[in-house]
């Protein structure tokens, strides 16, 4: 078989990255010839783990072909995927997410769990192939679970992702508390970032209840106040999202990792379906929303409901 490209999501995460680099890792110790790729730019907090333990960052993707044989991981939806995936052939994929607009055209891998983090699955992965993960990598998986699960805050956060998260530590001899603090910490630092690229940073752009296009965005601080000195501008490049994409809901959360809560700045002719699902009234286009971090869990879902 010819080379597997292995990738996550646009705008990718650590899970992402991890998931990418850990996943082509077995794959290759399995005697298949795998690389990992990215969809976009290294997030800071990506970068200080991938410089922690040492790792490379993935070589950039933008489109693939029919030529292509792809392992996605993190994530299923076309929408989120490399430009051009539905001509590709996809291998495998591993995720944690809803199953949306997925289809192929021929048999297909899939490993699929409710869990916090890809890199829960992965682990189970390494296991049951009977392969060892190396220290370094073992390291970035950790990484990926205690970003995904904002140290294990999150809903989504499984007793496997705490269980996973333990066995990871000690492979990579790593403190999970005090490095998950520096890590997470790392990907607050907001300063260097144009509006423009602070929604996008971490991006989805979802269809909710097949009829309204919505982009969720989220960037992690530990100072919501310090980050709303910036919304006339941040406003500035939603509103341009919402021109260039077509979208009918543009939310951006701005999450406080520490005490777990996120104010959310909310555009679009459906910003309405944002007072409706948290029962909030916008007021300058903004709200904030108690104990809500997860987009896959407190968002997506319950936004779906409420479109419904
Ligand atoms: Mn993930």
């Amino acid at each position: 078989m010819e080379k597997l490209l292995v990738f996550g999501h646009k705008s990718p995460d650590t899970d992402s990255i991890a998931s990418s680099i850990a996943l082509a890792c077995l794959q290759t110790k399995l005697g298949k010839t795998a690389e990992p790729r990215r969809l976009g730019n290294i997030s800071k907090e990506t970068e200080f783990a991938l410089n922690h333990f040492k790792i490379g960052a993935p070589e950039l993707l933008t489109s693939v072909s029919e030529d292509d044989n792809v392992i996605l991981v993190d994530h299923n939806e076309p929408d989120q995927s490399a430009d051009n995936i539905k001509s590709a052939h996809i291998y495998m994929v591993v995720d944690h997410h809803r199953v949306n607009g997925f289809e192929t055209a021929e048999p297909v891998y899939y490993y699929a769990e409710p869990v916090g983090c890809t890199c829960t699955i992965l682990y189970k992965l390494f296991n049951q192939n009977n392969v060892t993960i190396p220290a370094d990598v073992a390291g970035l998986m950790l990484s990926a679970i205690i970003s995904d699960t904002l140290l294990f805050k999150s809903p989504t956060c499984t007793d496997l992702d705490r269980e996973v998260a333990e066995k990871l530590a000690k492979i990579s001899n790593t403190d999970i508390n005090s490095y998950g603090l520096a890590m997470l910490k790392a990907g607050t630092d907001l300063s260097s970032f144009s509006e423009e690229e602070l929604v996008n940073l971490d991006a989805k752009v979802v269809t909710i209840a097949d009829k309204i296009k919505a982009k969720i965005s989220q960037v992690n601080t530990a100072d919501i106040d310090d980050v709303m000195t910036r919304k006339a501008k941040l406003e500035e490049a939603m509103n341009k999202d919402v021109e260039s994409l077509g979208l009918d809901l543009d939310l951006l959360l701005i999450t406080d990792i520490i005490n777990s809560n996120s104010q959310a700045i909310v555009l679009g002719s459906h910003a309405d379906l944002v007072e409706k699902s948290y029962s909030v009234k916008l007021e300058n286009n903004t709200a904030f929303l108690e104990g809500i971090v997860s987009r896959k869990k407190q968002v997506i879902p319950v936004l779906t409901s409420h479109a419904e």
